[in-house]
């Protein structure tokens, strides 16, 4: 008896087995043929198809409004290699200004709200906004009513000769008159704000009136200093700081939302993985630093868009119960004046928030503030062209993942400074930075001689490591997730559009620079950046040696 699998096969039998045996293999083999044949036809068709079609154009609205954008800004014949800048921010009519043009963008679209309230459902002290701009808009009526608001003030605060009846005026009075229905402090300066360490406690300082210099406004002169600055403007303007929380969640409700929002915030986090990345892996930070570093980076704050009362729209009806309107639009506007500052005392006697914003929602600037730990991307700088959910994703990282990574690194500055991190490798880092200085110094600036590059260290620091930071974000984001998609008639690939819509963020004409302005000027700020990144020279082909191909790179993130 042989064991039990062991079975007698008649030769009939075992023939027959053995042929179907033979066939099955033949069958396999063959199948196996077909299937490697299907399967390096399929890969070779892949590698054709994203050789030849890939990527994908974007050819929605927002894609080609962007591609005019960047086809109106950029001379395509100067060399990328040598003159980035003049490739991706000059035209044949001057230079374009992407932040002030975003600026005034997004102003536009304030007026156009306040053009036609008739979308909105309006609450009683909504209406008071819309009523206030058309009153500064109505140029007729003011025109109209003459002297006479103006002749009523003069008198209530004592009189002018040319008024005509000349009161003696009681001092103490007048003061007061003027301090609390005014605004206006003659003698000295009154400033109430919190104190700029926690726990923010409300203080007032007193100062002298004539080292008063107006920034904000100084700054808004400079920019429409040339072209007639439209009525339009200047009432969107006037509306925007008095009824702020309104014109807050009108512009956040018609250019912000939750879609956008949460586009934004996905960037931001990826943006900051990287920066950890990098974090990790730098050379000259101690180990209790780097700890240090990386303890700061968890705990802090980012706000993105608007602070969160602009998004709670009741507020707004019992902020405004005390502006009276009318019946001059001068009264209006002093009633206005003492309302917001009503408001804003208020506000210190009530329970901090954790950070008071210091920009509108529809500003253009981010910010780092060093007393609250807090990152602020106002939605005004979230809007074409520095970001949209449905652009390649390649814009958005290049704007504003830059900008975003640049503002993390404003966290750092102090391990940078002389003495910030004695623990660190103080040689290495020195290096780098003066490696750094060198290499902006060594930039030519022919049409400005008067830039001095000693305050702006730090920034260029930034500028460098938020662009290198934001393009290793972006290549991680590349090789997880494929359908990359590019712009159509650009002739660039999405690495290169990169760093064009980098460049695009930093067009500005300099006609005179600030000598306290710590950022260096446009044309640094692009090829400073995109000649220390040997991936910008690799995705261009610049030949090694141009401009923007140094032979050596400074190593400092
Ligand atoms: C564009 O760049 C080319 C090459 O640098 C230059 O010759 C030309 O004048 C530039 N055109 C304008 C409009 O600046
Ligand atoms: C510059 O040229 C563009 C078109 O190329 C035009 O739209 C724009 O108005 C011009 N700007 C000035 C200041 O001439
Ligand atoms: C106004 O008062 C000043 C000084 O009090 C005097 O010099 C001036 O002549 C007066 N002007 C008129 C128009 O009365
Ligand atoms: C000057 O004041 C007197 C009394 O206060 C008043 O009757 C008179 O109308 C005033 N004159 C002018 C020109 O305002
Ligand atoms: C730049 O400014 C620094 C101090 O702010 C000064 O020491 C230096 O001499 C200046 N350099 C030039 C070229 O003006
Ligand atoms: C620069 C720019 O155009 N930004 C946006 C600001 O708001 C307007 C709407 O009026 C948008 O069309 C722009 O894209």
């Amino acid at each position: 008896m042989g064991p039990p699998w062991s079975q007698e096969r008649s030769p009939e039998e075992s023939l027959s087995t053995e042929w179907s045996r033979q066939s099955t293999r033949a069958r396999w083999v063959l199948l196996a043929v077909l299937l490697c044949g299907l399967l390096i036809g399929c890969s070779m068709l892949w590698v054709y198809i994203f050789r030849n079609c890939g990527p994908w154009t974007c050819e929605s609205p927002v894609c080609m409004e962007l591609v005019n954008h960047y086809l109106a800004s950029g001379n395509r014949s100067a060399a990328p290699c040598t003159d980035f800048f003049s490739f991706a921010c000059e035209k044949a009519n001057g230079t374009s200004n992407s932040f002030q043009a975003l600026a005034e963008e997004n102003k536009s679209r304030l007026w156009k709200l306040l053009e036609a309230p008739g979308s909105w459902h309006l609450e009683s002290g909504e209406e008071k906004a819309f009523q206030f701009y058309n009153s500064c808009m109505d140029t007729d009526a003011i025109e109209a009513s003459g002297t006479g608001p103006l002749v009523q003030i003069i008198k209530e605060l004592g009189g002018w000769n040319i008024s005509g009846n000349w009161t003696f005026f009681d001092f103490n009075q007048n003061l007061r008159l003027l301090m609390s229905q005014y605004g206006h402090f003659p003698f000295f300066r009154a400033y109430l704000h919190p104190h700029p360490a926690p726990p923010h406690t409300p203080i007032i300082q007193i100062d002298q009136p004539e080292f008063d210099i107006l920034l904000q406004q100084d700054q808004e002169q400079k920019v429409y200093a040339q072209p007639a600055y439209p009525r339009w403007m200047k009432c969107v303007e006037q509306t925007g700081s008095f009824f702020e929380p309104t014109l807050a969640a009108l512009f956040v409700h018609e250019a912000f939302g939750p879609s956008i929002r949460s586009a934004a915030m996905e960037l931001f986090a990826e943006i900051k993985d990287a920066v950890i990345v990098r974090l990790k892996k730098l050379s000259w930070i101690s180990e209790e630093t780097r700890k240090e570093a990386l303890n700061k980076l968890t705990q802090l704050q980012v706000e993105m868009g608007a602070p969160k009362r602009a998004l709670k729209t009741e507020m707004a009806k019992q902020e405004y119960s005390d502006i009276q309107l009318g019946p001059s639009f001068l009264q209006s506007f002093l009633s206005c004046v003492r309302s917001l500052q009503g408001r804003k005392v208020r506000s210190f006697l009530q329970p901090f928030p954790y950070h008071r914003w210091q920009k509108s929602p529809w500003s253009v600037s981010a910010y780092y503030s060093v007393p609250d730990h807090v990152v602020v991307f106002p939605a005004g700088l979230l809007q074409p062209p520095f970001f949209h959910p449905g652009y390649p994703r390649a814009v958005n990282f290049g704007a504003v993942g830059s900008i975003m990574a640049h503002k993390l690194l404003h966290i750092f500055f102090q391990f940078l400074l002389p003495g910030g991190c004695p623990a660190c490798d103080t040689r290495a880092l020195q290096e780098a930075l003066l490696c750094l200085e060198h290499r902006y110094a060594a930039f030519p600036l022919p049409s400005m001689s008067s830039f001095n590059g000693s305050h702006t260290l730090l920034e260029n620091a930034a500028d460098i490591g938020g662009v290198a930071i934001a393009f290793q974000a972006y290549r991680k984001r590349i090789t997880e997730r494929t359908g990359e998609l590019t712009l159509p008639n650009q002739e660039l690939s999405p690495y290169q559009l990169f760093f064009r819509s980098y460049a695009q963020v930093m067009c500005r004409e300099l006609i005179s620079q600030d000598p306290q302005d710590t950022h260096s000027p446009p044309r640094l700020r692009v090829h400073g950046p995109l000649s220390n990144s040997p991936d910008f020279a690799k995705h261009f082909l610049c030949p090694s040696g141009s401009l923007l191909n140094p032979s050596t790179r400074c190593k400092l993130w």
